[in-house]
């Protein structure tokens, strides 16, 4: 999708798996949206999943570092900050970061495999009626990698991947005069 207004995806996660205990509802992040007020505040929904009755959610919070033409702040976090952060929520936030794609299928996978496995465990507890769980921490993935990943690296001897420049169409017209088409 391109434009519209960001803040409201995690907001729309909850209420997606709110009353519908089959669905587990992955929600991908911006570090830009996730600096919305909408956003900033959507995170506490967490605290009115009920693991009986409810689907889960697990946000997915891609830090690629910038948003259109700045960097982000949760991007210039440090891992420790945001594990405090998001713990305080009451999150366990999983970490999956670097640009090798061979080497990052392979993490996030992971990742997405132990997220998943929590989440069928507090369910299951909670399903068979074992109120002992308390409240249960969900599981949610921190992804770092870079704006444009994959991407031109550079465009007219200018850096593209890995950085603001990455948000728009790096190639500003189509110059027939030099066979570009
Ligand atoms: C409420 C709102 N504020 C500002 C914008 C303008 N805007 C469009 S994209 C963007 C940056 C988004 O950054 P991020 O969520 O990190 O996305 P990504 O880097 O993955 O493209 C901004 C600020 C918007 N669409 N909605």
């Amino acid at each position: 999708m391109k434009g519209g207004e960001l803040g409201y995806s995690l907001a729309h996660a909850f209420g997606a798996a709110f009353d519908h205990p089959e669905l587990i509802v992955p929600c991908v992040i911006g570090d830009g949206e996730a600096e919305t007020g909408p956003l900033a505040s959507s995170w506490h929904g967490i605290k009115f999943l009920n693991p009986a009755r409810d689907g889960a959610v697990l946000p997915i919070l891609h830090l690629n570092g910038y948003k259109i033409a700045n960097p982000t702040i949760l991007g210039r976090s440090s891992d420790e900050d945001l594990r405090q952060l998001f713990s305080g929520y009451g999150y366990e936030p999983l970490f999956v970061s670097g640009d090798q794609p061979e080497k990052m299928h392979p993490l996030m996978a992971q990742a997405l495999d132990n997220a998943f496995s929590k989440i069928a465990a507090f369910q299951q507890q909670a399903r068979a009626g074992k109120a002992s769980i308390g409240v249960p921490r969900w599981p949610m993935i921190v992804l770092r990698s870079p704006k444009g990943w994959t991407g031109p690296k550079t465009v007219d001897g200018k850096k593209v991947e890995g950085f603001w420049r990455a948000h728009q169409v790096p190639v500003a017209a189509c110059r027939e005069d030099e066979g570009h088409r």
